[in-house]
């Protein structure tokens, strides 16, 4: 089909169709074919602080586009620039490797558990729609000073406005368009966010399913806005007018459904809550009264606050104790998750609690039912995992 082959400014191709799909590691769970939506088992979350890429979850909302040759790529940068401005992949990089270590997660995280209360429209996903990796690219900030947009004299006295990224892929949501999202202006010029155009991940050029060959890596924000495949960055006076920045990703309270919604009401997500989960053991492991296991987990909290304190509570929430948050490796800032585990006795049939508080003392809601919302965003409920004995054998 000559339309499966079209082109974009980019360099970029979008296929119409799943058949040039990347292979995928097959220990991945598939929560929705076509597009590919996965996650690893969250078992194998817990097993190191950097994700391995294979295991990292991937979030597509259409087929994923294709660059055949990395020479033509062009990122454009427009919207109220006097002049747009085009830059290769080798313009960008002589602007110097910046690397951030920071933890992505979809809004989408836990999703499945909030619709065991009542229906919620969307992907399924259990706790592991997040992932920590290192990310190398060269700073958004950078690129926007380059562009003639610097720190402040481009904000206006109300804030406002907005830099906008443009992917290529063809999404359902958009009518066929492709993705998009934005991020306030004052974030995007700010050094210190440290938003990425990154080209590489876990040391390695980016892969298909994470952006190839270029996407924005916003941390402390929800997945959501760090568009993959970009084609061009726009900068306007307000936010993004796109699906996925208007008509989703927004927290409604329990009250409201799809009858009643009234999405203008609402502020598009930006920051994540603080979250987390218990990785192991997991509700399929039988484990024998009296029994010494290491409870293990992620947590993070958005906007670069780190995590204080884990609790776990190993009988329902009678008793509780502090976990171990472990040190992680190597050099890295605010953006990267927590990993924390916690050796306990527990006599099954029991319940595993755990919840976290990070550094602004911002806890976790103890039951779903109170942020249940129609699009089963933002979960961050306590983490319960039910454990029964070994069957006795008859
Ligand atoms: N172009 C584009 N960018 C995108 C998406 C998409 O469907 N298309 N999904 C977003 C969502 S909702 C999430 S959670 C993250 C997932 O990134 P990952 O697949 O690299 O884990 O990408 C974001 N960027
Ligand atoms: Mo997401």
């Amino acid at each position: 089909m000559a339309e499966s082959k079209e082109k974009h400014e980019s360099g970029l191709l979008a296929p119409t169709s799943y058949d040039k799909e990347p292979p995928r590691d097959p220990s991945l769970i598939i929560n929705s074919k076509t597009p590919f939506n996965a996650e690893p088992p969250v078992g194998a979350l817990a097993q190191s602080f950097i994700t391995p890429t294979p295991h990292f979850y991937k979030r597509n909302h259409g087929p994923i586009p294709i660059l055949e040759n990395e020479e033509e790529y062009r990122l454009t940068i427009d919207g109220l620039l006097p002049h747009p401005i085009k830059l290769t992949l080798a313009q960008l990089k002589s602007l110097g490797k910046e690397v951030v270590v920071a933890s992505l997660m979809c809004a989408g995280n836990r999703r499945t558990e909030m619709s065991r209360l009542k229906a919620v429209r969307g992907v399924g996903w259990g706790p592991a729609a997040v992932g920590n990796a290192v990310w190398g690219g060269v700073p958004l900030s950078r690129v926007l000073q380059l562009a003639g947009v610097s720190q402040g004299a481009w904000e206006t006295h109300s804030g406002g406005r907005h830099v906008e990224f443009v992917s290529v892929d063809r999404c359902k949501e958009e009518k066929g368009g492709p993705y998009r999202a934005s991020i306030p202006l004052h974030m995007a010029t700010c050094p210190d966010q440290e938003v990425l155009l990154a080209y590489e991940m876990n040391g390695e050029p980016l892969p298909r399913d994470h952006g190839c060959p270029l996407r924005a890596v916003v941390p402390g924000v929800i997945g959501a806005r760090s568009v993959k495949w970009l084609d061009r960055i726009n900068i306007l006076a307000d936010e993004c007018q796109g699906f996925f920045q208007q008509l989703d990703y927004k927290m409604f309270p329990p009250w409201v459904d799809w009858d009643n919604v009234n999405w203008s009401s609402r502020s598009s997500i930006q920051d994540f809550p603080v979250q987390l989960a218990v990785c192991s053991p997991t509700s399929k492991d039988s484990i024998a009264p009296g029994s010494k296991v290491t409870v293990k987990g992620y947590a993070l909290s958005g906007g670069g606050r780190k995590i204080e304190r884990v609790d776990v509570s190993v009988d329902g929430g009678a008793t509780w104790a502090e976990a171990q948050r472990l040190p992680q490796e190597g050099t890295h800032g605010r953006w990267a998750w927590t990993l924390w585990s916690l050796s306990a006795i527990v006599n099954p049939p029991c319940q595993i609690i755990a919840k976290c508080v990070d550094v602004a003392s911002n806890t976790q809601p103890e039951r779903v039912e109170t942020i249940w919302n129609l699009r089963g965003v933002l979960n961050n409920s306590w983490f319960r995992v039910d454990i029964e004995p070994p069957k006795a054998r008859l």
